[in-house]
């Protein structure tokens, strides 16, 4: 009983010295974390809050919303009539805060960061 449980440990603290030199990771880590390390620089999901200027109504909304879901590395819009703002999320090594602007222009709104602090990586 007491042996039995005193090889446990032994094992336990083995497996938590058994870190690849490489890449840090326990080698006893999941399949699934192992590919994330292979990613050098993992692209942070960016978001940026634009203003909107000539939404009238909620087709507006769901135009502007549309426009801006199309682009290639946006990967969440969410557009309010009432605060007249687009908070957009989006992979900034495929799409620029530009393209989204000339999206949104192409149905007539004027597009505008609204706070350009917000275009830095998502901290969630
Ligand atoms: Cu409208």
């Amino acid at each position: 009983m007491n042996r039995t449980l005193s090889t446990t440990i032994a094992i336990g603290a083995f497996a938590a010295l058994a870190i690849c030199p490489l890449c840090k990771t326990p080698a006893n880590a999941s399949p699934a974390a192992q590919v994330a390390t292979l990613r050098v620089e993992p692209a942070a999901p960016r978001t940026v809050r634009l203003h909107i200027a000539g939404m009238t109504c909620g087709g507006c909304v769901f135009g502007t919303k549309k426009v801006l879901a199309k682009l290639d590395g946006v990967t969440a819009a969410k557009v309010s009539y009432e605060k007249a703002e687009a908070v957009v999320t989006y992979d900034d090594e495929k799409v620029t805060v530009e393209q989204m602007i000339a999206a949104v222009a192409t149905l007539g709104y004027k597009a505008s960061v609204a706070d350009p602090a917000s275009a830095t990586p998502s901290i969630r």
